[in-house]
């Protein structure tokens, strides 16, 4: 109940922070695309991370206006970008039941001036678990703005790949636990090399996520992976220690 009430005052006290994540290009090791990942500051325990939170956020409703800050905020971050490096902002399925997610998108999309192209949402599986299959509606009506939809934390779940049949992901992110072991489980490369050809099937992109390694990344781009995630190439961090001009890593 106290972390509850802490949480919802959280947002008017200004705790919330956006730390920003490069996303690269596999072919030239240069961010292509950041990803925004929220953190909250509390004043007594420091920095927790959004899984922390972003459960009992979701219960409390407190996503919904969360959401638009992290949407807004990170918008109007990104519009100073180059003009090729995208914007990738998660999405809770709460979100997809609040009833005005697209307005909020394009809202947030005008107020900052970036391009609907350039802007990812990544959503979870667990958006068109949906009985009623209402967030493949939203689904379609943010696709209709222009803006791309990722489908994350790809092989964890029940990954039915009947999701990738009912909606035309831009791409999909494979989860971290299949490259973590990329170059030690022969099991763990199968996967990744048959996620990046079912993919390109299916004209989708792939971004591997949480790529420590040289190694891994060799073993992503044999795969054919388009993308790849990690501290290789960057933790998350502030905006302002983004370097987007050059690359990354060797
Ligand atoms: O770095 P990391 O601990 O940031 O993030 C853990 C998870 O928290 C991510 O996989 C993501 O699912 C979730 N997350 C991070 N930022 C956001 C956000 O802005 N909105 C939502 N809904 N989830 C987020
Ligand atoms: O939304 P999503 O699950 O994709 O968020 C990515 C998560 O992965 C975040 O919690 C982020 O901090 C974490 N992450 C990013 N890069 C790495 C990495 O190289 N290694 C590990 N272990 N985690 C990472
Ligand atoms: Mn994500
Ligand atoms: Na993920």
């Amino acid at each position: 109940r106290e972390f509850e009430f802490e949480l919802r005052e959280a947002l008017v006290r200004k705790e919330f922070e956006i730390h920003f994540q490069p996303i690269v290009d596999i072919a030239t090791c240069r961010a292509c695309a950041v990803e925004a990942l929220v953190r909250w500051r509390h004043p007594d325990h420091g920095l927790i991370p959004p899984d922390k939170f972003i459960p009992v956020a979701e219960e409390i409703g407190l996503i919904i206006p969360l959401g638009e800050w992290i949407l807004d905020t990170a918008c109007r971050i990104a519009a100073d970008w180059p003009d090729d490096v995208r914007l990738a902002v998660n999405l809770s399925a709460v979100q997809f039941r609040s009833g005005n997610l697209v307005e909020v998108v394009r809202d947030a999309l005008a107020r900052s001036g970036l391009p609907a192209a350039r802007l990812e949402l990544e959503i979870t599986e667990s958006v068109l678990l949906q009985k009623d299959h209402g967030g493949l509606a939203v689904l379609h009506d943010l696709a209709a703005l222009g803006v791309h939809i990722v489908l994350d934390d790809f092989g964890t779940g029940y990954s039915s790949l009947s999701y990738l049949q009912l909606f035309p992901f831009s791409k999909i992110k494979i989860d971290k636990s299949f490259v973590a072991d990329l170059p030690t489980r022969s099991d763990c490369a199968a996967i990744v090399c048959t996620v990046v050809n079912l993919a390109k099937a299916l004209d989708m992109g792939t971004t591997a996520e949480g790529v420590e390694t040289v190694e891994q990344l060799e073993l992503l781009r044999a795969a054919g992976c388009r993308e790849a995630q990690g501290w290789l190439f960057g933790r998350p961090g502030a905006a302002s220690a983004l370097v987007l001009d050059q690359p990354l890593a060797a």
